[in-house]
Formats: C-alpha cells, sequence, structure tokens
C-alpha cells in the first residue's frame, strides 16, 4: 500500500520539483522540508521527513558556513513565504494546495541562532515563526524521503483539518482519539471486508472507492461499529467542500494502507494527549456580537452538561486545549447532528443554525469568559418577600384536594402550571425562573419551591385559593436543584423552617428561611477531588435531598464526587461530613424505607449508596453508560427482592440495585438485573407501591420516534419490556409522575414552543389499564411533573 502511495504522490511530487526555485548554482548538503499547517488552532510549520517529521515550528540545524535548501509546500492553508530576515531571504509565496518553493543559501560562518518565519498577513504572530540555529555540533546530514513523507503529510494535516481526531482513534494523528465514531486504526482491513460484506448498502466497488465514498457521502453506508453500538446516520458531515480532492484521496490513501502503513507519532505528540503540556493558541476569531450570542447560547443549551467553565461533568470537558485540535468542522457537526451518547442534536431539533454550530464552534475554541461571583449580600438586596408570612391564610383556603395538585414546568414560558390532579383544570400559571428546573414542596405540602436554570427561586402558597408566588430570590446564575428540611423528630420539628439550593455557578449551595426565602447562608462547593486531591475551581452542586432520618441533606457535588451531609440544626454554622463516592454525581433518590440515599455517578457508570442512618457509603454499583434514574424507582422483583431501577442517557437499558441489606444480603448494592429498552436516551423513570408497572422514556434518543416512545414494564417479569407506544406525533415524551393515589400516570410531551398545536401536552394514563384517559393540551414545552403528595412522601 505504501508503494501505491508513493506512485500517485510521485506525480505530484514531479510538479513541486519543477516549481522549486532557487537551488541555483550553490550545492545543498542539507535539506528541510516545511508545509504548512494547524496545530492546537494555530498556524504553524510543520516539518517533513528526517529528524524534524510532524515537528511544529521545528528548529532547523546548520553547521557554520553550510548551504542548505529550505522547502516549503503549501499544504492548503492559505498562502504562505518563508522569510529569514537577517540573510535577507524572503521566498515567493505559495498559494495554491501543494505549491512549493525552495530556497537555498549559506548560512553565517558563526554560531548563531536566526529566526525564520512567515511574513504573510500576520501568519507569524499566530505562530508561524521557528528557528534556524547554525552551530558546530550538527554534522549529519538531513536525509528527506521527500516523496513518500509528503504524501503521509498531506493526508495528517488533512485529518487535522477536518477535526475527524474529535470522533474517531486515527493511528499517525496526534490527539486522534475520539470515540464518538469507529476506531480508524484497520480501517484498510475494515473497507476491503466491507465492500464484499451483504450489509454494504453504498456504490463501492473498492476499499479505496469505499473510503472515499464515506469522505464525501458518508450516508450511503452507515457503519455497525462505533464504540457505544451502531452508529448513527447522518452524524459524520461529508468533506466534498471542506477537503480538496488532492486532500480526500490522501487521506483515502492513508485509511487504505491501515494497519501496516500506519505513520510512526513523534515522540512529542503522542496519541494520548499530555493535557499539562498542550500549548492553547489564540482560538478561531469571533466578532462581538457572534461571542455574546454564543455566550448566551452556551448557558443555555451547553453549560448544565459541560460546566460553566467547561471543564466536563454529565458532557466532556470542552477548554480551548482540548477542543482546538478537533476543529472548527468537527465540532459543529457533533453540535448540529448530535451523538448516540446523549449529546442533543441542536441543528436537527431547530435550536441552532449551521452558521450557528460553527459560531458555536469557534467559541468553543476560545477561552471560556470568566463569569460573575454572587455573595450573600448580593442574595439578600435582590431578595423580594412578596407576601409577608402574617398576611398568608392561616389554613387551606381552596376546597380542591390541593395535596393531588401536579407543580408542572412550562419550560420554555419561565412558568409553572399548578393543576388540579382530579379535575385537571389549571388552577394558576405563575411566572418563574428562565427554564424551570425542578419543584420540590415543604415537609407540610403547602409550599412550593420552583428553582429556574438562572437560579431564581419562587414560592408559591398552595393554600391560597389561587396559588401565587409569595416570595423571589436568585441565589446564583446558574442552578438545577432546590429541596426543604423535612426532618422532625427528637432533635426538633423543622418542618417548612429552611430551603437549600443548589448551584452550577457559582458552586456554591445557599441555605434560605422556609417561609421567606430570605438567604441566610452560603457554602462554597469548591474543593479538591476526592481521589486524586485536585483542585477544582467548579464543583457544582447537583441533586439534594432531605434525609427523613435526620435534620440533614444530602448535598452532592459533582466533580470531586463527594456526597456532603450537611445538618441544618444550625443553619448559621452548619456542620457538614463529606462522604467520598463517586466523579460525577448527578441525580438520585431514595431507597422505599428513605435510609438510603442511590446517587448516580453518571460519566463515572457508577450508583453510590449512601446509609443516612450510619451516615457512610454504603455501596459503589457499576452500571452502564450514564446512569440517569431522576429519583429512580423502587419496586419489588420476583427474584431479587426489594430494587431501586434507573435508565441510562448512554445504552438502551435499565438496571435494578438490590436494595435490602437485611432481608435480600446478597443482592444488596448489587446490579441484579438488566431490562433492555428498545433506544437509549432515557432521562426518567417512575413507579408506586400501588402500580404493578414500571414506566420509562427515551427522550434524548436520536430517532424522533424513539423519543416520544414510552415504554412499560411489569413488575412479573421484569425481563423485557411490556409495552412500548408512542405518546404524540410530534415532540418528546418525558418524565412520569403519578397523581396522589397512584391510579394515574402523567407524562409530559414536550413541543415546540414556536409552533402552536405542537408546543407540547400532559397525557394521562389510567395506571391500572395503560388506557389513554386525557390530554391537558397546548401547553408550552411541558417537562417535570411533581405531585405535592409524592414529592413530600418520597414516593417513586
Ligand atoms: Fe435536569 C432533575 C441537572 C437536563 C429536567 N436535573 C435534575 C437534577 C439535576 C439536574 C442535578 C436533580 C435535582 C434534584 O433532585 O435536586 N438536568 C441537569 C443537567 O445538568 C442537565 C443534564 C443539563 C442541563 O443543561 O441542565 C439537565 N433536565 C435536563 C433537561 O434537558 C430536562 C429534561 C428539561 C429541562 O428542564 O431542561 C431536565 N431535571 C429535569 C427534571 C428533573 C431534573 C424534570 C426532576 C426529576 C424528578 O422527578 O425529580
Amino acid at each position: 500500500m505504501k508503494a501505491l502511495r508513493i506512485l500517485f504522490f510521485g506525480f505530484l511530487f514531479a510538479g513541486i520539483l519543477v516549481a522549486c526555485t532557487g537551488f541555483g548554482s550553490e550545492v545543498s548538503t542539507r535539506k528541510y522540508v516545511l508545509t504548512s499547517g494547524f496545530e492546537d488552532g494555530n498556524l504553524v510549520f510543520l516539518g517533513v521527513g528526517g529528524d524534524i517529521n510532524g515537528m511544529v515550528n521545528p528548529t532547523l540545524r546548520a553547521n557554520p558556513g553550510e548551504t542548505i535548501t529550505v522547502m516549503l509546500v503549501n499544504s492548503g492553508e492559505g498562502e504562505h513565504d518563508v522569510s529569514l530576515p537577517e540573510l535577507k531571504i524572503k521566498t515567493r509565496r505559495v498559494t495554491e494546495n501543494g505549491e512549493s518553493v525552495s530556497v537555498t543559501f549559506t548560512v553565517p560562518n558563526e554560531e548563531v541562532d536566526l529566526e525564520y518565519y512567515d511574513s504573510v498577513a500576520n501568519h507569524a504572530e499566530i505562530g508561524m515563526v521557528g528557528v534556524l540555529q547554525v552551530s558546530g555540533a550538527v554534522v549529519s546530514e538531513q536525509a528527506v524521503e521527500e516523496v513518500s513523507l509528503y504524501v503521509d503529510e498531506v493526508a495528517t494535516q488533512a485529518f487535522k483539518k477536518g477535526g475527524c481526531g474529535a470522533c474517531h482513534v486515527i493511528p499517525g494523528v496526534s490527539g486522534a482519539v475520539g470515540t464518538i465514531g469507529p476506531d480508524l486504526s484497520e480501517m484498510g482491513k475494515v473497507a476491503d471486508a466491507r465492500v464484499q460484506s451483504r450489509e454494504y448498502t453504498g456504490s463501492a466497488k473498492t476499499a479505496d472507492e469505499y473510503l472515499s465514498e464515506a469522505l464525501t457521502d458518508p450516508n450511503a453506508f452507515v457503519s455497525p461499529g462505533c464504540p457505544s453500538g451502531p452508529c448513527q446516520g447522518g452524524l459524520m458531515p461529508t468533506f466534498s467542500g471542506t477537503l480538496s480532492d488532492q486532500e480526500i484521496q490522501a487521506v483515502t490513501k492513508y485509511l487504505a494502507s491501515l494497519p501496516d502503513g500506519a505513520i510512526a507519532v513523534p515522540a512529542d505528540t503522542s496519541a494520548e494527549p499530555d493535557e499539562s503540556v498542550v500549548a492553547v493558541g489564540a482560538g478561531p476569531e469571533l466578532a462581538d456580537e457572534d461571542f455574546a450570542w454564543a455566550k448566551q447560547a452556551y448557558f443555555e443549551r451547553c453549560a448544565g452538561c459541560h460546566g460553566t467553565l467547561r471543564k466536563g461533568a454529565t458532557g466532556p470537558a470542552l477548554t480551548p486545549d482540548l477542543t482546538q485540535s478537533k476543529g472548527t468542522v468537527a465540532l459543529s457537526a457533533i453540535i448540529f447532528k448530535g451523538t448516540t451518547r446523549g449529546m442533543p442534536d441542536w441543528g436537527t431539533q431547530g435550536f441552532f443554525t449551521q452558521e450557528q454550530a460553527e459560531i458555536m464552534a469557534k467559541f468553543l475554541q476560545n477561552e471560556p469568559p470568566a463569569p460573575p461571583e454572587l455573595s450573600l449580600q448580593q442574595m439578600t438586596d435582590a431578595w423580594q418577600l412578596i407576601t409577608p408570612v402574617e398576611q398568608r391564610p392561616t389554613g387551606p383556603q381552596t376546597t380542591r384536594d390541593w395535596q393531588n395538585y401536579f407543580i408542572v414546568t412550562l419550560r420554555d414560558a419561565g412558568q409553572v402550571a399548578i393543576i388540579d390532579g382530579d379535575t385537571y383544570e389549571i388552577v394558576n400559571t405563575v411566572d418563574s425562573g428562565y427554564a424551570v428546573h425542578i419543584t420540590r414542596m415543604s415537609a407540610s405540602g403547602r409550599y412550593a419551591y420552583v428553582i429556574g436554570r438562572d437560579g431564581r427561586l419562587a414560592l408559591i402558597d398552595l393554600w391560597m385559593e389561587r396559588p401565587e408566588v409569595v416570595a423571589r430570590v436568585q441565589t446564583c446564575y446558574d442552578a438545577r436543584s432546590v429541596e426543604v428540611s423535612k426532618y422532625e423528630g427528637p432533635e426538633g420539628d423543622f418542618r417548612d423552617k429552611y430551603a437549600i439550593t443548589g448551584c452550577y455557578w457559582p458552586p456554591h449551595f445557599a441555605i434560605l428561611d422556609g417561609q421567606t426565602l430570605e438567604p441566610m447562608k452560603v457554602v462554597s462547593s469548591r474543593s479538591y477531588t476526592f481521589d486524586s486531591g485536585e483542585y477544582h475551581p467548579e464543583p457544582r452542586v447537583a441533586s439534594i435531598l432531605a434525609s427523613h432520618y435526620k435534620p440533614e441533606w444530602i448535598v452532592n457535588i459533582k466533580e470531586t464526587g463527594q456526597v456532603w451531609i450537611v445538618n441544618y440544626t444550625d443553619p448559621l454554622n452548619p456542620s457538614i461530613q463529606m462522604i467520598n463516592a463517586a466523579l460525577f454525581l448527578h441525580d438520585g433518590g431514595l431507597d422505599s424505607t428513605h435510609r438510603y440515599f442511590l446517587v448516580a455517578a453518571n460519566q463515572s457508570n457508577k450508583i453510590a449508596v449512601v446509609d443516612l442512618k450510619e451516615g457512610n457509603l454504603a455501596g459503589l454499583v457499576d452500571v452502564g453508560a450514564v446512569p440517569h434514574p431522576g429519583r429512580g424507582a423502587n419496586w419489588i422483583d420476583p427474584e431479587f427482592g426489594p430494587v431501586w431501577s434507573t435508565p441510562h442517557l448512554g445504552e438502551a437499558s435499565i438496571i435494578s440495585v438490590g436494595t435490602d441489606p437485611e432481608g435480600h444480603a446478597a443482592n444488596a448494592w448489587e446490579n441484579v438485573r438488566i431490562t433492555p429498552l428498545p433506544g437509549s436516551g432515557s432521562l426518567f423513570i417512575k413507579t408506586h407501591p400501588n402500580s404493578q408497572w414500571i414506566w420509562v422514556d427515551m427522550t434524548l434518543n436520536s430517532d424522533p420516534a424513539l423519543a416520544r416512545t414510552i415504554c412499560v414494564i411489569a413488575k412479573a417479569d421484569p425481563s423485557k419490556t411490556y409495552k412500548c407506544w408512542e405518546v404524540g406525533t410530534y415532540g418528546r415524551a418525558v418524565h412520569f409522575e403519578y397523581n396522589k393515589d397512584g391510579t394515574e400516570v402523567w407524562v409530559s410531551l414536550w413541543g415546540d414552543a414556536a409552533k402552536p398545536g405542537e408546543t407540547g401536552e400532559i397525557v394521562i394514563y389510567d395506571d391500572a389499564t395503560l388506557e389513554e384517559k386525557a390530554r391537558i393540551p397546548d401547553l408550552i414545552t411541558p417537562t417535570g411533573k411533581f405531585s405535592v403528595f409524592n414529592t413530600v412522601n418520597d414516593i417513586y
């Protein structure tokens, strides 16, 4: 295969040599070949062949008085030259892909360091600059196998230009360690086998044609072999417009040569990049208005998974040292099309245009802007007590069964609807924070606490005839969780006394007066990772749960992997017990006895179990890819006894963990059962002690039909799904909630706020028969629904 490549590029090189200038009559004893390229988002010179092969802005060496040749080959990234100002040398510009120029000259007869650079535009400023070192220590000749090395160079540069390493493992290409698409290490062999296989749907007859087709018409055949299962159609972009014909041919030839023709990666650019030494250049330029748009869109769509400082958690880290090598093309394809591992397809869903996906891709290659902090005083200054406690009702003013209210998130309206669970009437709709996330109830059930992603918290009094917001506060700029004090026992009665908010940014939690929301205390979660003890500047506060056992909150610190047990008996001086658990703690719930708290460490593929009575880690359970339980589901497995279940974002299954260390000791904190689902992308699962079913969604599946499909599993036969069906004809089915007596299940159909008739609705099912009972139509993007009674009592 190597020979083939040499033949192919022999033609090209004939052209290059004809184009060379400057050899003149001098006899050169040393030749260096440079090409233009990108490294970490910067334009650079790359060494080709010999000792400098693959090196960025290589140091060229010569003996004093030696005559050497420097050749520059344009790899397609604009116009370039080579200048050595001290020697008054400046080559002509190479403007076309593959065009070359060379210059032969005699270096000074003394030891000296001479700068060489590209004098075109600001290329030197942004990275194309190196040193020619004249020193008596250089003796050996620099032999350049020009032809074959240049072939590889075109291919590796094209891989970088296309950002292929963001999704694929590509031997010989530094930093190409992506796990979204197939591993290309043996692509030559694979392509040979594919064209002959029955499953192949494209029109190629040879391996080369197959590879070329994969680059120019990737949907002709979608590979079954991605790391997390079959690859997703439509994700791989076409490179027809991005790479030149010559580059596509080089890439094709290189891939066809694998595994035997793999280039050895130079020692200083190993395939597993050492993050501590990766140089970060300036990211691609963005106009001010594009930067401002991307900053806001990142906060709204991306920060939740990737972090405000982009250090990663539910989604991977997106700091420039990692994104620049992926490049704009690959990043925008991922942003637009999503991945099977849970990254939403923002473009296909209509949230970003292709152009906006590119702007976001460029934004991600720049340093994240520093977000502001928020002090207790600032929280207090903005706090609003709308109806003081003494002006509120002293008993329920309504004749409705307010404990059977559902507080329904209307996500994109920034509101919640309070819906009567008996009559399905909307009792009131109130404004809350931007993109409302969750609601929790006070221990008596009287108050609902609604938190938006923007950290705005609204307190609603459900005793009012028409429930209204009685207080507001903002304790974060980016938040996901709120909880209340629920304990009543020998240590005191703390019901309805305090509230706590958990913030993504700034990374802290805040303790508030439960009846007025007056800020009382703020505690930073910035700390050190539990395992390696590394400082983390942004450990976000994920789920928070109130213990029924003690006056304590269970506060999950995502990036440091610790569960903090916060005792609130003295909220101004709270004591915190730190329990080491697992990195990337996210969402979770209690077991049926309320003694144990089970929390998903989502990117660690684990469930951590905390014993709230003993205050220690009871277990750590290995589960599938990216578990996402919501609060999970508690039920009795016919074979394994009491279990708690979670579905996954990253794989098509539910797993069940044994939760009864006394009655079923052998199963306790073990992954005892896997129930397959028709697709991945699940967000929520739910059941009720009175129900024979477990309900599960697949909200983030990239197949629109599966995204609006829900399934039920019979507790009597949990080895498979009992029934799956589409909840509607548009949108995504998400989140379940039971009514107070456990006879009905409410499911949200999450639509598009901009499409009248398809904005969203709630679909209500009879839990016994699974028959649809009613729909509450024309709601704006309903997502979570929280029954007052079930939320107070942690029934799920
Ligand atoms: Fe949520 C719960 C975080 C995306 C709807 N979500 C939670 C909790 C956390 C969290 C930490 C647990 C709170 C608790 O129990 O105290 N959610 C995040 C994210 O970081 C993430 C992945 C990305 C983001 O940018 O926010 C995310 N969540 C979503 C959504 O896209 C959902 C479907 C719609 C939305 O609001 O944007 C969504 N999350 C929910 C709901 C719950 C929730 C409905 C409560 C479930 C329950 O039954 O308790």
